[in-house]
């Protein structure tokens, strides 16, 4: 009795817990637990339920496939249900799995076909005629959301397919974010300040139900076709490997890395062998799928709770791994962030040795209960530089040591503070040494005055030498000073001298983007650069002055105005002016912006836009000859309205302004530039 009180008791608690991780991955597209973490849960509870099947209820996760579809989409209801699939986490978990069945077919003998399993989104695509009339998410397996028009931007989805196919049928896929792809678009919204998506699996999911199509136009997705769903009115072959080479021969696309197997001995090779090379694949996938090859024998077999008997997804082992926290030690950034970061024992994790991994701020650290001499869990996902999942806390001895920020910085010595709002610790010392080569090495970097030749390497050389004290000291450098580091050879010497010329050049944004300011990125820095027109006048304005601009708020403007303040970056201004570093912008001529197609119309956004982020909406605007307003007045000519707009709209609606939505935003720019 006691016992199943208990199991009881674990069965609720996993439900709980679990629903909650259902909710963040597949409502929200933010997962706060690794796949592996969600896979054990699970696992605990489909275990539980199978020692006590009389505490299974109805509402249960494990009865159910996915989320119900979000109601801002039609539904769809599938004729046939989308399964998905049991998990094995062992060659002993899917020998099991192949003896059971063999068992249920009495032994007869049946062919295996291995395929990656990849991690995205499964739709369901029906075609009518030749046209491919709808597609739609997976849902809870019943009922899924009609994303046909977003499916639609998907190039390597058929529009139509040949006459032979036939007269009405659905094929199942899986969407996905290639990874290459997917690290381009966090780059893009790392810079833009958006929130990052955690993997590829939730940018596509995020792009595929966008509301507004033309977001999800821009992705670069894909997908695999992995199945005929249904067809009428025609014989189809009649194993699952001759069907994907009739789907092929239909134009859809398949997974080129798909296999044949004759035995459970050549899937298992087939499987290490992707164990192994799966991070050279342009998409992600956790596991391979292992599917009985004859459609009768499917049939036969069956489902079981929503699960196929005839096809099981072996997953790949986690990329994880334990090992010890010896310290938190620190780095000091360019603009003073105290960054911490993780000293780890070195382990092996999939193949490459971690000795140190990413701990954001001091917050990210105590919510997650990191301690030093803590036992954690560490994790590598793609090219993503390591990270820790979580102590483990059942290993503690009692001698871990809570961590906390130094009120001194470990560089210089100076009082370190946190400002109010911000999740990082800074040294109040603009002269830090530390930061001082952190702004050096950020001056020479891509995207901002892009000095080929000059590297990190060169940077922290030169600095020790005492050659460059700051970044205007590169232009004064000489030949013989380069001679003078070691392993400096005449030819290097003039590629260097020559790049670093070359640089002198470089338009205005770039060089307000160089010199480093406080929370000023590349697009403000394109903003001031149109607005000001030289490093002088930006320097010139006042806090009043540059808040008074669309989208700079008053900490970034404090941020500017401080910056110019300061001796140090009076000096070194000079110094680039002295070095003929251009500083100026060319003006746009009067008569030519009269001319320039939004000339005369005002513009005011609100609400989020998604293909680009507001500065860069209000530069193309300007860029273009309009105006950006910040409020709504009877001079405004447009309101762009974005998700959640706030009160802007309402204000545009009570004055009968025109609103245009984000992709007739789109749409007129492209007219406006002659592109449409
Ligand atoms: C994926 N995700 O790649 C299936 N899948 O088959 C493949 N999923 C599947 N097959 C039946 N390759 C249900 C799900």
């Amino acid at each position: 009795m006691k016992d199943v009180n208990k199991a009881k008791q674990r069965i609720e608690e996993l439900r709980e817990t679990i629903n909650y991780h259902n909710y963040r991955y597949y409502v929200l597209d933010s997962p706060e637990i690794s796949d592996a973490e969600y896979d054990e849960l699970m696992r605990e509870l489909r275990q539980l339920e199978a020692e006590h099947p009389e505490l299974v209820t109805s509402d249960s996760p494990t009865q159910r496939i996915g989320a119900p579809p979000v109601e801002a989409f039609g539904v769809v209801e599938h004729p046939q249900p989308l399964l998905s699939l049991t998990n094995a986490f062992s060659y002993e978990e899917l020998a099991a799995w192949h003896k059971r069945v063999s068992n249920l077919l009495g032994g007869r003998q049946f062919d295996l076909v291995c395929e990656p399993k990849i991690d995205g989104l499964a739709v369901a695509l029906t075609y009518v005629d030749g046209l491919l009339v709808t597609g739609a998410t997976r849902g809870d397996g019943y009922r899924g959301e009609d994303i046909t028009q977003n499916l639609r931007t998907i190039r390597s989805i058929p529009l139509s397919v040949p006459r032979e196919a036939p007269p009405r049928f659905e094929v199942r896929g899986e969407v996905y974010f290639p990874k290459a792809g997917f690290k381009k678009l966090n780059e893009k919204r790392a810079k833009e300040g958006l929130p990052l998506f955690a993997n590829p699996r939730n940018a596509a999911a995020g792009s595929v139900r966008q509301l507004d199509s033309s977001i999800t136009a821009k992705r670069p997705l894909d997908i695999f076709i992995y199945a005929l769903g249904w067809a009428e009115r025609k014989t189809v072959p009649d194993t699952h490997w001759e069907i994907m080479q009739y789907l092929k021969s239909l134009s859809f696309k398949i997974n080129p890395n798909i296999a044949l197997c004759r035995s459970l001995d050549e899937t298992e090779k087939y499987y290490q062998n992707w164990v192994e090379s799966r991070e050279n694949f342009p998409y992600e996938a956790d596991g391979m799928v292992v599917k009985v090859n004859p459609i009768a024998l499917q049939q036969e077999l069956g489902t079981v709770a929503h699960e196929p008997r005839w096809a099981v997804a072996y997953k790949f082992p986690a990329i994880q791994g334990t090992t010890r926290l010896i310290d938190i030690g620190i780095n000091v950034g360019r603009t003073g962030s105290l960054n911490p970061y993780a000293i780890l024992e070195p382990v092996r994790v999939g193949g490459v040795v971690i000795s140190s991994a990413a701990l954001h701020n001091e917050e990210d650290i105590h919510r997650k209960d990191i301690r030093i001499g803590d036992w954690v869990v560490v994790q590598r996902a793609g090219e993503v530089i390591p990270e820790i999942v979580e102590p483990v806390v059942s290993r503690r001895t009692g001698k871990e040591k809570i961590f906390s920020m130094p009120s001194r910085c470990p560089v210089c010595g100076s009082e370190v503070i946190k400002p109010q709002g911000e999740a990082m610790h800074r040294c109040t010392n603009t002269a830090c040494p530390s930061q001082a080569l952190e702004k050096i090495k950020h001056f020479v970097s891509r995207g901002a005055m892009d000095i080929d030749g000059v590297g990190e390497k060169l940077c922290q050389a030169l600095f020790e030498a005492g050659l460059v004290k700051d970044a205007a000291d590169l232009y004064s450098l000489t030949k013989e000073q380069l001679l003078s580091l070691e392993r400096m050879a005449d030819k290097i010497v003039s590629n260097v001298l020559n790049s670093i010329k070359g640089s002198k050049k470089r338009p205005l944004a770039r060089v307000i983007f160089a010199l480093g300011i406080l929370h000023v990125g590349e697009q403000y820095a394109e903003l001031l650069a149109e607005t000001f027109n030289s490093i002088d006048d930006l320097a010139k304005a006042s806090k009043e002055e540059l808040s008074d601009l669309p989208s700079i708020g008053p900490k970034i403007a404090e941020s500017i105005v401080t910056f110019f303040r300061q001796e140090g970056n009076r000096q070194i201004i000079e110094k680039l002016e002295k070095d003929k570093v251009k500083l100026k912008r060319k003006k746009v001529k009067k008569a030519k912006h009269k001319e320039l197609p939004l000339a005369g119309l005002e513009f005011v956004l609100t609400g989020k836009l998604e293909s680009f982020s507001r500065s860069e909406a209000e530069a193309k605007i300007k860029a273009l000859g309009g105006k950006a307003g910040s409020d709504v007045t009877r001079k405004t000519s447009y309101v762009v309205v974005g998700a959640d707009p706030g009160f802007k709209l309402a204000k545009a609606e009570k004055l009968g302004i025109k609103t245009l939505s984000e992709s007739e935003f789109l749409d007129f720019l492209d007219q406006a530039t002659g592109k449409s």
